[in-house]
Parts: structure tokens; C-alpha cells; sequence
């Protein structure tokens, strides 16, 4: 059975390739800053989005022509679903891919049932990972879909519902330990809240840091050596997501003494939602050790939800590359949660939306390796700070100095000199040089 007969493995040709099945950019085995592409990139397809997506919204039904599916949720249906996937992976030649419990395998009609369904398919998935060498980037457990989670689910007024997601959670971690994933993903879609009228914040957090501390230690007991990781989103689906953003995360983490168990796993449009750039948001993970992986895709921002696009704007993925090759990506990757849009149906549309995204980011790589090799935005980042690079600037640095100290030297210079000027027209500049020249 082949799902994509006119598709065969996807080859890079080079920028001057008019071809849409082949990577232009992506040359998986090219080395960049001393690394392969392949190694720097880690690109992984989302079940979600590509397998599980049907094009409907709120105004309209089903788009998406999937022949393989049969709209069924029998595990016939998703094991076979399962094999496609596996067939779209290998034909783009991506090394990972991506779950929630819920995407691969449906729910049946009790917790053992669902168990079960997800047992079988993950038999499956797993066959296809040793035929294919494709890896598992990171399993999850979706906690957000079912109607039962509507008031949270590790954050949920309901005990029966919390007992409920720590089952769906431990078998999550089983079945993602068991296919070697590489990190396991919370996002907690339901976790906040509307109003205040209704729900005591403090007691909903302590829950939450209990819930996190009881999977840190069933992933010791059961050998599961992934990165565990926190997905930061501002809003949609509740009012105040408690995750809002990375600083809110590791505020969280730092307060439930987290920190040494957990990373984030940044999403531009999440970023962008929050009233940040991807580049803030990465950088303020990075800074602190905290950057595990990235959810790749791009809102709009004329739109202004989480839209979830394929990013192909250059400025963007260099952006987000020159973050990664300061603080390094693994064991995360580049994580296409993105989905094609409604109108673009066709199966062969997912291979265009993939191709296109892999070759941004592959771009947007070698525009920031040599950003970094030329010191283009090092050396002037290093002059506008050289006034601490003094005695004074080091002591202070080091947590030497005193108020009274300063004052002193403040009374004796008079009038701090003029700084140079910040030249961020110039800079940006410098920076579309580097999209030309990359
Ligand atoms: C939701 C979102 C999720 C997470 C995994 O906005 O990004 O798909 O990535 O639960
Ligand atoms: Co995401």
C-alpha cells in the first residue's frame, strides 16, 4: 500500500531547483558550524496537525482529502493511518515525529479500553520506527480535547478528574518510554481559568507542582530518561493559561522546585500570542539553561489567534537559528506543529507545506552560522557593553560593589560620558546582508 504513489524520497537540488518535491536549502548531510543539517535541525513531523487534522472550523465541516482514513475511530483505522504516517516521514526524510495519546489511537469506552487501543497502536508505531529508523521526538498525553476536562485537568477543580489525568499521563510516560522518546511534552490546555469568581489560583497551582513532582517520579521508576518539557502558551483556550509564557514557566518551575527536572518547549505562535517575539522567548529560556525544543510554525498577526502556519519567512528562521546555535537545540528539535491550511487539502499539499518550512529553517541556519562565524552582530553587541568590561564594571559584576562606592565615583566623573549610538537601523541592515549572501 503506498499513500503518496507520486512522491518518491525527497532530494535536495539545490537553490536553483524548480522543483517542488525537492529541498533546495536542506542538504541534510551538508555540514554547517560543524555539524550536519540534519544533526542541527532534528526535523519532526506532528501527528496532530498532518495526520489528525480534518480542515473543519467553526463555520464548516471536513476539507481534507485523506484516502487512507476512513473517518472511523477503530483501531483498524489507526494502526493503517499509523503505517501512512510512517510512509510520509521516510519520503520526506525526516528523523522524528511527534504525538499526544489521543492523536494515534482513539479512546474507547473505559480507561482500560483506551489503554488497550493505545497498546495496539503503539505496536505499530513502533515496528515502523525499527523499519524506518524514524524516532519518537516526544510522546504527550492530551488532556484538553475530552469534555471531561473541561474545568482542567491537572489544575481541575474535579479530584476523580485529576486522578483521571495522572492514569492518562502514567500510561502516556509508559507507551513514550517504550518507543525511546527522546522528551515528553506538557501542555496544559486547560490549565487556568476564566474567572477569578470561580476558581482559587494558589490551590490550582499547588496541584499542578504535585501532579509535575508525581510524573518526575514515575519516570524514575520506570527508567524513562527523557527531558521532560513545558510547552509556555498565553491563551486559547482559557482566559489565563497558567503557562503564559517562558518567564511565567520558569517562575513556576523555580517555585515548585522543578527547575532541575524540566525545559521548555517553545512556539513562536505562542510567543507571538503572548506579545513576544520568538526570538525574547528563546533567548529567555536559553539564558537560563532552559531551552529544550521548539514548536516551529508562525501565526498571523493580522489574524491574531494561533493560526499555526508553516514559517517560511527567512528573517524569521534565521532569527530563531541564531538562538539555537547559542544555546543548541538536543535533545529537542525543530517541531512542525503547523498545519496546512483548510483550503489546501490535497495530500500533496502536506509535502509541499514540509518542504517548504525545511527549507526556511535550513536557510535561516546557514544565514545564522555565518552572522555568528563573521562576529557580524557579536562585535558591536561587545562594543556597546565595553564600559563594563572596566575594574569598576567587573566588581560590580561580581557583586563587589556598594551603592556608596558608586556614588563616589558617580561624584567624581560628573556627567556620565555620551554612549555611542545603538544603530539598530544599521543593524538590521547587516542582517538582510546575511539573507542575501547565506
Ligand atoms: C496547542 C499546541 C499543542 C502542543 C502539544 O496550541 O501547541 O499542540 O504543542 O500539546
Ligand atoms: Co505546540
Amino acid at each position: 500500500m503506498t499513500a503518496f504513489p507520486e512522491v518518491s524520497k525527497i532530494q535536495y537540488e539545490g537553490p536553483d531547483s524548480d522543483n517542488p518535491l525537492a529541498f533546495r536549502w536542506y542538504n541534510p548531510s551538508e555540514v554547517v558550524a560543524g555539524k550536519t543539517m540534519r544533526e542541527h535541525l532534528r526535523f519532526t513531523v506532528v501527528y496532530w496537525h498532518t495526520f489528525r487534522a480534518t480542515g473543519s472550523d467553526p463555520f464548516g465541516g471536513p476539507t481534507m482529502l485523506r484516502g487512507w482514513d476512513d473517518g472511523s475511530d477503530s483501531v483498524e483505522n489507526a494502526c493503517r493511518r499509523a503505517r501512512v504516517a510512517f510512509e510520509f516521514f521516510e519520503k520526506l526524510d525526516a528523523p522524528f515525529y511527534a504525538f499526544h495519546d489521543r492523536d494515534v489511537a482513539p479512546e474507547g469506552g473505559s480507561l482500560a479500553e483506551t489503554n488497550a487501543n493505545f497498546d495496539a497502536v503503539a505496536k505499530v508505531l513502533k515496528e515502523e520506527q525499527e523499519r524506518t529508523g524514524v524516532k519518537l521526538l516526544w510522546g504527550t498525553a492530551n488532556m484538553f480535547s475530552h469534555p471531561r476536562y473541561m474545568h482542567g485537568a491537572a489544575t481541575t477543580c474535579n479530584l476523580g478528574v485529576y486522578t483521571y489525568a495522572a492514569a492518562q499521563v502514567k500510561k502516556a510516560l509508559e507507551v513514550t518510554k517504550e518507543l525511546d522518546g527522546v522528551n515528553y511534552v506538557f501542555w496544559g490546555g486547560r490549565e487556568g481559568y476564566q474567572t477569578l469568581l470561580n476558581t482559587d489560583m494558589k490551590r490550582e497551582l499547588d496541584h499542578l507542582g504535585r501532579f509535575f513532582h508525581m510524573a518526575v517520579d514515575y519516570a524514575k521508576e520506570i527508567g524513562f530518561t527523557g527531558q521532560f518539557l513545558i510547552e509556555p502558551k498565553p491563551k486559547e483556550p482559557t482566559k489565563h493559561q497558567y503557562d503564559s509564557d517562558a518567564a511565567a514557566c520558569l517562575n513556576f518551575l523555580r517555585s515548585y522546585d522543578l527547575t532541575d527536572h524540566f525545559k521548555l518547549n517553545i512556539e513562536t505562535n505562542h510567543a507571538t500570542l503572548a506579545g513576544h517575539e520568538m526570538m525574547h522567548e528563546l533567548e529567555y529560556a536559553g539564558m537560563q539553561g532552559a531551552l529544550g525544543s521548539i514548536d516551529a510554525n508562525t501565526g498571523d498577526l493580522l489574524l491574531g489567534w494561533d493560526t499555526d502556519q508553516f514559517a517560511t519567512n527567512y528573517y524569521l528562521t534565521a532569527q530563531i537559528m541564531l538562538v539555537l546555535l547559542k544555546y543548541g537545540l538536543s535533545p529537542g528539535g525543530v517541531n512542525f506543529d503547523a498545519k496546512v491550511r483548510r483550503e489546501s487539502f490535497q495530500p500533496i499539499d502536506l509535502f509541499y507545506a514540509h518542504i517548504g518550512s525545511m527549507d526556511a529553517f535550513a536557510k535561516g541556519l546557514k544565514i545564522a552560522a555565518k552572522i555568528i562565524e563573521e562576529g557580524a552582530l557579536q562585535h558591536p553587541l561587545q562594543q556597546r557593553y565595553a564600559s563594563w568590561d572596566s575594574e569598576l564594571g567587573r566588581r560590580i559584576e561580581a557583586g563587589q560593589a556598594s551603592l556608596s562606592e558608586l556614588a563616589d565615583v558617580a561624584l567624581q566623573q560628573g556627567e556620565p560620558p555620551v554612549n555611542e549610538s545603538g544603530r539598530q537601523e544599521l543593524l538590521e541592515s547587516v542582517f538582510n546582508r546575511y539573507i542575501d549572501r547565506a
